[in-house]
């Protein structure tokens, strides 16, 4: 289940050429949708040529396939997305039955849904790299202890070299993609933010809800770098974004975890904001920090996230997992 979560949460840790792809996406189907219609993008996938499962999980219904497009490594994710309590009706009186056994009251069928209400989530990285291939590999992971000099001696090196591109943010930011999607903004540049849909929510039901606020703060890495100068930063985030998701979802803030993950996948401060009760990839005791928590160990400690040893999780082909085995801290 942890190597499937795992996974999941590296769906969305992409190279930059993953960004680019969904944001065309993203881009085509907004239009089609400023047309009154959803567009139908080109199958890129038509000709795609399996060569091997990377994953895959019968429970959570979703599985990662490295493969070929015209030569080209690829990544494919299909995962089946969750039944929609509005599509009922529409599901049970236009699908047909057949019937595989029945004994006194109990029966069995198959059912065969239309195809608007049968459709597969679907995440293509092409051109892949080997990169993207080894991340939806089966991984063990392994807790990692960092403390105040560990952080400034291997990781804070190794994140400064090799962390994923942020182009996607900043095209959000600067609203180049994803425009369509905000749900709110506050453009101060010091406590302001991008408040939008994740790339992991597919918006069609809010029992996994998941938003991320984006920082117009530019230099904040992570949770290592908050001080109080940020307090009222993350207050306004923490506030903001739960009226706004009350005023558009209808969801109050004892239905919300808010929290931030250390180490994120992405070194630009942002906010995870997802329904309580869905367990999110990521929302584990030893990857997230609730913002509540953030903000009151940075009141009464400004130096906690500088000088406190933090412990994360890291899969076996993680190049940090690497630094820390060679310092001798695992
Ligand atoms: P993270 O804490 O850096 O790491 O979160 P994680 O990816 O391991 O959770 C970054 C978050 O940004 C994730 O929840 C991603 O799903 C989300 N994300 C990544 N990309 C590339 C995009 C994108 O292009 N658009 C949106 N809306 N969300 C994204």
């Amino acid at each position: 289940m942890a190597t499937t979560e795992a996974k999941r949460e590296a769906v969305a840790a992409e190279s930059d050429e993953f960004s680019h792809e969904v944001k065309r996406a993203k881009t085509d189907q907004e239009k089609g949708r400023e047309d009154g219609k959803e567009s139908q993008s080109e199958n890129i996938l038509a000709g795609f040529k399996t060569s091997k499962v990377l994953s895959d999980s019968a429970r959570e219904k979703i599985m990662f396939i490295h493969g070929k497009i015209d030569d080209q490594d690829a990544v494919v994710v299909l995962e089946k997305t969750p039944f929609r309590e509005e599509t009922l009706t529409d599901l049970f009186s236009s699908s047909s039955l057949r019937l595989e056994m029945k004994n006194d009251i109990y029966s069995s069928y198959r059912l065969q849904a239309p195809p608007h209400l049968n459709e597969i989530k679907t995440t293509v990285m092409y051109p892949a790299t080997e990169k993207h291939v080894k991340r939806y590999q089966q991984q063990e992971s392994f807790l990692v202890e960092e403390t105040e000099e560990d952080y400034h001696s291997i990781s804070l090196p190794y994140i400064e070299k090799h962390s994923l591109g942020l182009q996607w943010v900043y095209n959000i930011l600067e609203k180049k993609a994803e425009t369509e999607k905000v749900v709110y903004e506050d453009p101060d540049p010091d406590v302001g933010f991008v408040l939008l849909p994740d790339l992991k929510w597919d918006q069609k039901q809010l029992d996994n809800l998941y938003l991320i606020a984006i920082t117009h703060q530019r230099d904040i890495k992570s949770l290592r770098d908050l001080t109080p100068e940020h307090l009222p930063l993350l207050q306004n985030i923490f506030q903001k974004g739960k009226d706004a998701i009350l005023q558009r979802y209808n969801l109050p803030a004892s239905k919300l975890r808010v929290y931030l993950h250390y180490q994120p996948s992405y070194y630009h401060l942002h906010i995870h904001f997802t329904k309580l009760g869905y367990e999110a990839p990521g929302c584990c005791v030893e990857r997230a920090h609730l913002l509540s928590d953030v903000i009151q160990n940075l009141q009464s400690d400004p130096c906690y996230y500088k000088t406190r040893t933090l412990y994360f999780p890291l899969r076996a082909d993680d190049g940090l997992l690497d630094k820390f085995r060679e310092a001798g801290r695992l």
